[in-house]
């Protein structure tokens, strides 16, 4: 089963891209495809277009637009349930000890790195950024 995670832009500029992955593959997945990107307004809009009307809208396009970030879909038993529980709460302040938001995340909105929440949306976000797969 595959899943998406997004290594954010803040997380890329602070170096943090290798030992988040480390920690990744020490959870056991495996990295099937990924892909280092700048995201546009407009193709961010479409990725977090479930989240429109909220107030951290558009901050959060900004954000997600202000430096390169890194793609992967990452396959592993339970990818999906498995990898929310590696990242750990959206707020940094509330995530569990060990988690990566914890150990790399600096706010709510500048957390490190995103992962799909149901099988259904890690379908269509794989496929968001790797439309052959
Ligand atoms: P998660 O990333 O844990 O699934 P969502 O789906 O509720 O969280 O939110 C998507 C993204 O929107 C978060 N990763 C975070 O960057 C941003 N975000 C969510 N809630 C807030 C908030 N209250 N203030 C600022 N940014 C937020």
């Amino acid at each position: 089963m595959l899943t998406l995670a997004i290594i954010k832009p803040d997380a890329v500029a602070a170096r943090h891209t290798g030992k988040i992955i480390a920690h990744l593959e020490a959870e056991g997945f495996q990295i099937r495809d990924a892909q280092m990107v700048r995201l546009t307004k407009s193709r961010a809009e479409s990725f977090y277009e479930v989240h429109r009307e909220r107030p951290f809208f558009r901050p959060l396009v900004t954000f997600m637009t202000s430096g390169p970030a890194l793609a992967l879909a990452l396959e592993r038993d339970d990818a999906v349930t498995h990898l929310r529980k590696v990242i750990g709460a959206t707020d940094p302040a509330q995530a569990d000890a060990g988690t990566i938001r914890r150990l790399y995340a600096q706010s709510k909105e500048r957390n490190a790195i995103h992962a799909s929440d149901s099988p259904e949306n890690a379908a269509r976000e794989v496929a968001f950024f790797f439309p052959t797969r």
